[in-house]
C-alpha cells in the first residue's frame, strides 16, 4: 500500500498531541521531533506485518531515546498494532503503556529509557540477524543528547567491527537535551566525522522532518548493504516539530504541559482547518 507520508505524520502528530494532552504534561519536544522518521520506517520503508508483531525476519526498530515512547506508539496504533484508545491511558498505574517504550507493547522490539542501552540493543539485533541469516534490517533512533553517553560509543565501535551493514541508524539532532543545549553540555560537533571515524556510513539529512528527504536517506541507506560498514543517518530536526510554541520553549520543551485548548489550537494548525 501506498501511503501519502505527509497526511500521515500529521496523523500522527496530532495524536501524540492528544495523548500527552490526555495526561497533560509529558516529552513533548522530542516525541515531535521524530514523528516524521517513524512516518518514514513504518509506512514505507519496514517490513513489519501489524497482525503478527512477532513475525519471523521481520525488520526491527529500537527507539534508543526511550522518552519518545509517545511518538513510537502514536506510530504503531496508526499502522494497525493496536487500537487507538490505548494511547489514552499512557502512564496510568496498572494499564501497562509507560511513557518510555516498553516492549510488552504489541510492536515494540525494545524497551527503553536508560540512555546508551537500547542502541547497544539494536547492535545485537543486528549481529543476531545476520547469525540467523534471516534477512531482516534492524533500524535504531538515537537522541543526540543520548549520544553524550559513553555507551553509545562503544556500540558504535562494536558494530563497525563485526561489519553490520544490516544496522542503520538516526541521531535525531535536535540540538538541544534536557538540561541545556547539546553544545553547551558536551558538544558532539562534527558529529558525522566522528561516526565516519567509528567505520560508519554517513549520511546527513539536511531537514530531518522532510519526509522526502528522510526517504532517500532511507533508501541510500539499504543500498549501502554489502558495503561491510554500517549506517548513521543523521537528522538535522526541531525539537517540537510542528506547534510553534513548543518549539519556542527551546530547552524547555523537553517537558512540558498542554492543556485542551493548546491542544485543539495546534491541531487546527497541524491539519490547516
Ligand atoms: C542514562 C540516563 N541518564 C539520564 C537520563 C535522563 N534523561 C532523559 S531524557 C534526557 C535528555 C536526552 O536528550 P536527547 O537524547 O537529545 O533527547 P531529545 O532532546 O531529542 O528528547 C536525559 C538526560 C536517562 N533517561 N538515562
Amino acid at each position: 500500500m501506498n501511503w501519502d507520508l505527509k497526511e500521515v505524520s500529521k496523523d500522527i502528530r496530532c495524536d501524540v498531541l492528544s495523548s500527552i494532552a490526555h495526561v497533560g504534561v509529558g516529552h513533548l519536544g522530542g516525541s515531535l521531533s521524530i514523528v516524521d522518521v517513524l512516518t518514514v520506517l513504518y509506512f514505507e520503508a519496514m517490513k513489519v506485518n501489524p497482525q503478527d508483531p512477532h513475525m519471523p525476519g521481520r525488520d526491527r526498530f529500537v527507539c534508543s531515546k526511550g522518552h519518545a515512547g509517545p511518538a513510537v506508539y502514536a506510530t504503531l496504533s496508526r499502522r494497525g498494532f493496536f487500537d487507538r484508545e490505548r494511547l489514552f491511558v499512557l502512564n496510568d498505574g496498572g494499564a501497562g503503556m509507560p511513557s518510555h517504550c516498553d516492549m510488552h507493547i504489541p510492536g515494540v522490539d525494545m524497551t527503553a529509557g536508560s540512555l546508551g542501552q537500547g542502541f547497544s540493543c539494536a547492535v545485537g539485533m543486528a549481529l543476531g540477524s545476520r547469525l540467523e541469516d534471516d534477512g531482516a534490517t534492524v533500524y535504531a533512533l538515537l537522541g543526540d543528547g543520548e549520544s553524550q553517553e559513553g555507551q553509545i560509543w562503544e556500540s558504535a565501535m562494536f558494530a563497525a567491527s563485526k561489519k553490520l551493514d544490516n544496522l542503520i541508524a538516526f541521531t535525531d539532532y535536535n540540538k538541544l537535551q534536557s538540561d541545556g543545549t547539546v553544545a553547551q553540555i558536551n558538544d558532539l560537533a562534527p558529529l558525522g566525522a566522528k561516526w565516519a571515524a567509528f567505520g560508519w556510513n554517513v549520511i546527513d539529512v539536511a531537514s530531518g522532518n522532510d519526509v522526502d528527504e528522510i526517504s532517500a536517506a532511507v533508501r541510500q541507506a539499504k543500498a549501502n548493504r554489502g558495503s561491510g560498514k554500517p549506517t548513521m543517518v543523521i537528522l538535522n530536526t526541531v525539537k517540537g516539530c510542528g506547534v510553534q510554541w513548543i518549539m519556542d520553549l527551546g530547552v524547555a520543551s523537553h517537558s512540558c504541559n498542554i492543556n485542551e485548548e493548546q491542544l485543539k489550537a495546534a491541531i487546527a494548525v497541524i491539519k490547516g482547518v
